[in-house]
């Protein structure tokens, strides 16, 4: 399988996450995708490319143009004020407060963000950039007959709605690879999101559609980030009814409840009659993530590649989370090497 990675992800290099008051170094950081790199050549996974530069267009498919605009001159506008720290939001059009686009970075920044943990810096854009077109580079050779293809993203995607950031996410790499791979022939494109945390910004991009299947497994919204989408009564609206499903899991889940609900979405994939295959692949299910709630373990991460294989459809991987730095490398070319050997 061709891996495409880019080296522009280091320029996200923030020093801050908000963690329980505190600003602590943040889990979404440079050696994740490293680390990932090293195992994917380690392994003879196959070659490794730079990707392709898109431009903006694929992106606006799925992204409001004033939001990209937004991240674009962020720091800048962060710059221009004379404060001295990484630009985190501090305030929010809450219930009862008006929606508008205010001008001030603060409001600008409580506008468009969905938390508080993803500090924005000098670097974020441009690496955002970089990773959706490593994202669009897979779909593109998985579009040309390719079998499958890696994405190797950073920083990675899902938490990124049609007009919000956070989550460690700015631009949505899967939903912007999926989008284009509608746009060039495929009718029907599933997105499978196996990471830990529900995909909510890949949920409300294609809610109401019909042509994009959504299936996620993940920590319960009761107990886990982002706590206020991925509950099991949201299905799709209008023309979408039907196409989005969640599977929200307890704290502990191991693995036998997280493959039945694996092959539930599998068989619902089937139904739809997807020409694509797009994997949301967070590693962050795994036992030992220090920031999640699931056990699976690196040989499930194996059983998952191999199942995938099975399903026999053209497959974008498109990364996400994990942040058992040392595990995630393991766990990655566990999933990619079983789904070639399938
Ligand atoms: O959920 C967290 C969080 C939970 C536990 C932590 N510990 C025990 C140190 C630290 C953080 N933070 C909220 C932001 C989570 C973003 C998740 C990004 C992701 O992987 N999405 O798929
Ligand atoms: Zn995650």
């Amino acid at each position: 399988m061709i891996t495409i990675f880019s080296e522009d992800h280091r320029l996200r290099d923030a020093r801050t996450e908000l963690f329980g008051g505190e600003l602590v170094m943040p889990h979404e950081r440079p050696s994740r995708a490293e680390i990932v790199l090293r195992h994917v050549q380690a392994a003879g996974l196959g070659e490794i490319r730079p990707p392709r530069d898109f431009g903006l267009d694929p992106v606006l498919r799925v992204h409001d143009a004033d939001f990209v605009d937004f991240l674009g001159r962020a720091w800048d506008m962060w710059q221009a004020t004379g404060y001295r720290g990484e630009a985190i939001p501090t305030c929010w059009p809450a219930r009862r407060m008006v929606q508008r686009r205010p001008d001030h970075i603060d409001g600008l920044l409580g506008y468009y963000a969905l938390a508080t943990e993803t500090s924005f810096t000098e670097g974020s854009w441009a690496a955002a950039r970089a990773s959706a077109n490593v994202a669009l580079s897979a779909a593109a050779l998985v579009q040309g007959g390719e079998p499958a293809a890696f994405a190797l993203c950073r920083p990675p995607g899902h938490h990124a709605a049609f007009d919000m950031y956070g989550g460690y996410c700015f631009l949505n790499n899967a939903a912007i690879a999926t989008q284009y791979l509608r746009d060039n022939g495929a009718a029907r494109v599933a997105i499978l999101d196996v990471d830990f945390h529900h995909g909510n910004g890949t949920q409300d991009i294609f809610y109401s559609r019909d042509d994009v299947l959504f299936a996620s497994i993940h920590g319960d919204p009761r107990f886990a980030f982002p706590h206020f989408l991925g509950y099991a009564d949201e299905t799709g609206a209008d023309a979408g009814v039907g196409f989005t499903q969640n599977y929200p899991l307890p704290e502990g889940t191991a693995a036998g409840p997280w493959f039945e609900a694996l092959e539930d979405a599998l068989a619902r994939i089937a139904r739809f009659g997807a020409e694509v295959l797009v994997v949301s692949l967070g590693l962050d299910a795994f036992e030992n993530d220090p920031i999640s709630g699931f056990r699976l373990t690196s040989e499930d991460f194996s059983r998952l590649g191999a199942r995938l294989a099975r399903v026999g459809l053209p497959t974008v991987f498109v990364m996400e989370g994990g942040y058992d730095i040392e595990a995630l490398g393991v766990n990655t070319v566990n999933v990619l090497g079983a789904f070639d050997a399938g």
